[in-house]
């Protein structure tokens, strides 16, 4: 059955259309660059914001009209795998992302919960076979359930932390099954509320000795997917392990973890930690761990997750800079971990969103690319750092100087010329860009 009547399949139709189930910009079979904007972008979409959230918040229950509502358990299950795919045909999406629990129910053991798993990713399988969206990544949902209260991998529960382990040891195999490109660890309760009954220590070290655990059990089976860890401050635990990227890589390289991680990175959770999602994605570029993203965007003006489809055209922008000057995202991509307004609970809205998010980016990457083939921010920052080209800047840079000899050079210098760094005029010429694409 079909789930989506009143859309058929979207297509690029250019930005003067009137049609809001086209696409005004994103257009996957145009070049930007040397490659295709579908292989640039290598679009997500987020099985669990889009085929299972139904619009609830902390205040009320769901409002997403939806046309599996009427279904429960695996009906239910089988229903959205059959919805989704329908989805990811019309608009035209490569690739999916999903936790263990958005696409099966959990049972009463982890047996049973393993057998609906079995099921439903036999049908996904079948489905896949006919399809051209690929698995981008999975995980295991260790944070819903009552039992990961104190953590997954970080639990003060034994029993808790085997069961984690189990979890994972499934998701790799699913992953397996399903050819997935990455495997996605996202730290949900991996933090502590209170330090007066945690042991940081003994937490962070269980934590480095599952992901030793996964490494090895990966290899064991085959499955070569990009291992991703997925920082997030301060929510749902006060305290989280894997707060932002800086953090997370000092936690891999103290545990030896770093050769076997990239980051998966997203928007909400950048500015969360006080950080701009470009940021997040510069510090990972330049450590060479820039793996994939997670393509949303907070309200500035809440202090929580919103996950928002990404409509913010500066950051679009910024973000796909990033991503180009990183060479692309190998085999990340940017998955839409967002989710349609409250208020936005007609089936319908869910095209809207994903048309608005494909769009914003496909902005993002025109614009980021222009300004790459004029080197307009590479002349900023040459000009600027550009008394680091003399031999004294040269020595500094090459470590071959000292407190003495820079002493020397320093004691008696008068009239330092320290020039305007021009953001309001980078700004400026930036807004030409966006508006002359
Ligand atoms: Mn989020």
């Amino acid at each position: 059955m079909a789930y989506f009547n009143e859309v058929t399949k979207v297509k690029y139709e250019g930005r003067h259309s009137n049609n809001p189930f086209a696409f005004k910009f994103y257009n996957p079979e145009e070049k930007v660059g040397d490659k295709t904007m579908e292989q640039l972008l290598r679009f997500g979409i987020a099985y669990w914001h889009t085929f299972t959230g139904d619009g609830g918040d902390p205040f009320g229950a769901g409002t997403a009209k939806r046309p599996w509502d009427h279904l429960k358990g695996m009906d239910l299950a089988k229903a959205r795998v059959e919805a989704a795919f329908e989805f990811f045909e019309k608009i035209d999406a490569p690739f999916f992302c999903f936790h263990d629990v958005d696409i099966a129910p959990e049972g009463d053991t982890l047996r049973e919960s393993n057998q609906n798993l079995d099921e439903i990713v036999s049908m996904i399988k079948d489905y896949m076979k006919d399809s051209k969206t690929k698995l981008l990544w999975n995980t295991a949902n260790m944070f819903t359930n009552p039992r990961w209260t104190h953590g997954a991998g970080t639990s003060s529960n034994a029993d808790v932390y085997a069961y984690a382990a189990a979890k994972i040891k499934k998701g790799l195999e699913v992953g397996k099954e399903l050819g997935a490109e990455n495997y996605v660890f996202w730290g949900g309760r991996e933090g502590y509320e209170s330090l007066l009954n945690t042991d940081m220590k003994l937490e962070q070290q269980n934590l480095a000795n599952l992901y030793h655990m996964a490494i090895d059990y990966a290899k064991e089976i085959g499955f070569d997917a990009q291992f991703l860890i997925e920082p997030k401050p301060k929510e749902p635990t006060t305290h989280q392990y894997d707060f932002d990227v800086a953090t997370a890589t000092a936690f891999l390289y103290q545990y030896g973890l770093q050769d076997h991680f990239k980051f998966n990175i997203e928007a909400n959770h950048a500015t969360l930690a006080g950080h701009t999602f470009e940021h997040e994605l510069r510090v990972a570029r330049e450590s060479g761990m820039l793996g994939s993203v997670d393509a949303n965007q907070g309200d500035l003006l809440l202090g929580w997750d919103t996950d928002e489809f990404p409509t913010d055209l500066y950051t679009t922008t910024l973000a796909m800079y990033e991503i180009l000057k990183n060479g692309g995202l190998g085999r990340g991509g940017l998955n839409f971990d967002a989710k349609v307004r409250r208020g936005s609970f007609e089936t319908e809205d869910l095209f809207h969103a994903h048309i608005a998010g494909m769009d914003a980016f496909a902005i993002g990457l025109r614009v980021a690319q222009k300004m790459i083939d004029d080197k307009f921010f590479e002349t900023i920052v040459d000009e600027r750092y550009k008394t680091f080209q003399s031999d004294l800047g040269q020595k500094i840079i090459n470590r071959q100087t000292s407190l003495k000899e820079l002493e020397a050079h320093a004691i008696d210098l008068k009239d330092i010329e320290v020039r305007s760094g021009q953001v309001e005029k980078i700004k400026a010429r930036m807004n030409q860009y966006l508006l002359n694409i």
